[in-house]
């Protein structure tokens, strides 16, 4: 099996195992979607934990970041594939530079609206390809889609990519954030269909 996945990787598949390519952008969260004053004052985000510099950033400040445009696919555990999906924003290396996270954090919790959150490596966090976007295709996120800012980490299951982000914590130990405790996998590889914890 292990064998198949990686010929079908190298055969330029872009397609990880059991999913069906979207055209479509479906929207997918459990809980409220937020809304904010035009000006965003009310929003801000903070970098905490395991971090030599605690920070908490406003929206303008972010956006005097170095922008990236990226183009990548997600990949969503409920089946759904999306390709050539694109997204500005800033890289999270950039984000989290100041705040300087110690070596002794390993794991990134991402904390989003109404307590919601997610866990992942620091490493994969941090990944080159993970970005913390304001925009899809040109365009402001819409409310349904995480705005004003989302993470996208799109060489893990889309539920790693936390909508309406308010919070980067560094810590020590893996922490299962919400879908986590309810059964989802604490990595959630596409490729090695790492769906459920029991996979
Ligand atoms: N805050 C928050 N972020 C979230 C979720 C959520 O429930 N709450 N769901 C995740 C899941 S399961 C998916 S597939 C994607 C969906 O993003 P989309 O609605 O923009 O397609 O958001 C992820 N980010
Ligand atoms: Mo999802």
């Amino acid at each position: 099996m292990y064998f198949g996945k990686e010929k079908a990787k190298k055969n330029g598949d872009r397609v990880p195992p059991n999913q069906n390519v979207t055209t479509t952008f479906p929207v997918l969260h459990h809980g409220n979607i937020p809304f904010y004053k035009q000006d965003l004052s009310d929003w801000n985000l903070n970098i905490f934990g395991l971090v030599e510099n605690p920070i908490t950033y406003s929206f303008t400040h972010i956006q005097n970041l170095a922008a990236v445009t990226i183009s990548n696919d997600i990949h969503c555990v409920t089946g759904w594939s999306k390709l050539d999906t694109g997204w500005e924003g800033v890289s999270t290396l950039e984000v989290v530079k100041a705040a300087k996270p110690l070596p002794e954090a390993k794991y990134v919790i991402l904390h989003a609206e109404e307590g919601w959150t997610t866990n992942l490596p620091v490493q994969d966090f941090l990944k080159e390809t993970s970005l913390l976007a304001f925009a899809h295709d040109g365009k402001p996120l819409t409310p349904e889609h995480g705005y004003p800012l989302r993470a996208v980490i799109p060489h893990l299951y889309f539920w790693k990519s936390a909508k309406w982000l308010r919070g980067i914590e560094f810590t020590k130990e893996d922490r299962a954030g919400f879908w986590e405790k309810n059964g989802y996998h604490m990595y959630g590889d596409p490729w090695e269909e790492q769906r459920f914890s029991f996979d």
